[in-house]
């Protein structure tokens, strides 16, 4: 039993007792234990204390601070959950050490996997403030895609990755690897946390350092880590967390932004990410849609 159930016996007792009743029985039914965090097909189960009051100071009073799992996009999944699953089972991000363009940062959808509702799977759209390589141009997004066991605790439960280098080009490149069918198991840094490469200055990424390397599209890939970077909920096309990354403390002068082209940019708007693509267009894009993998 959480907290929240907890409280409310305790409640629901008290109430009883200052009517001069007996507390009812109070059965506890389909209570979510207190493991890892867990996703349940019939309703939001957060296994992720959540603490509406943080949100809305008015509704946290002196007795009540947890007020039961947020899903302000619609989609069944506590909002708190998403975000603490996207950070958790964060690939590893690794950008060229030598990249002359490496500030980033990634705005996110996660839901439950269509093809298994017990499963999640989060689009990644890693945003970078350039792209400095061969055509260079001001903004630059950069999508992969990772299905998540919740049952399994990061990195392993991590089960399937894709990324797509130089999407709708004849350099495209899509790389899937994962625990399931014929897929190749993810390459892994030390921690056996997957890696998703990013090559230099262009940013194409690739599941694998060899499809990277293959001097064809120039691109240039190398073990690397970027720690640390924002990662902003965008929610659903339905129900939007944010639709402006710099209100959401991503795309800041405090992180380093310079570019005032990009500021206050709308990941679910028309307008594309500077002279790169639409952000909206990729947290819809079927192309990433990552197998089922437990
Ligand atoms: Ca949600
Ligand atoms: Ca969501
Ligand atoms: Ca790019």
């Amino acid at each position: 039993m959480n907290r929240a159930s907890s409280l409310a016996v305790l409640i629901t007792a008290a109430l009883s007792l200052q009517c001069g009743t007996k507390p009812p029985v109070v059965v506890d039914a389909g209570e979510p234990d207190a493991g890892a965090p867990e996703v349940d097909a019939g309703e939001v189960d957060s296994g992720v204390t959540t603490d509406a009051g943080t949100a809305d100071a008015g509704e946290q009073d002196a007795g009540v601070v947890d007020a039961g799992p947020v899903d302000l996009d619609g989609d069944g999944l506590d909002d708190a959950l998403e975000l603490s699953l996207a950070q958790a089972y964060l690939p590893v991000l690794a950008v060229h050490p030598q990249d002359g363009c490496p500030l980033g940062g990634i705005v996110f959808r996660a839901r439950r996997h269509p093809l298994d509702p017990t499963l999640v799977f989060i689009i990644y759209d890693h945003l970078f403030q350039r792209d400095c390589g061969l055509t260079s141009h001001p903004g630059d997004n950069e999508v992969f895609a990772a299905t998540i066991n919740p049952a399994t605790p990061a990195p392993a439960g991590l089960t399937a990755l894709r990324a797509i280098s130089h999407q709708g080009t004849i350099c495209q490149k899509v790389g899937t690897c994962g625990t399931c069918g014929t897929l190749s198991a993810c390459e892994q840094n030390a921690s056996g946390r997957p890696i998703v490469y990013f090559s230099k200055d262009k940013h194409g990424g690739y599941t694998t350092l060899s499809s990277c390397n293959t001097l064809t599209c120039l691109d240039q890939c190398a073990v690397g880590d970027r720690p640390g970077v924002p990662l902003v909920n965008a929610g659903e096309p339905t129900a939007h967390l944010t639709e402006d990354l710099t209100d959401a403390g991503f795309i800041t002068a405090a992180n380093g932004w310079t570019d005032a082209s990009l500021l206050h940019f709308n990941p679910w708007g028309t307008v594309d990410f500077g002279g790169a693509g639409n952000v909206a267009g990729d947290l819809i894009d079927p192309a990433f849609d990552t197998p089922a993998c437990r």
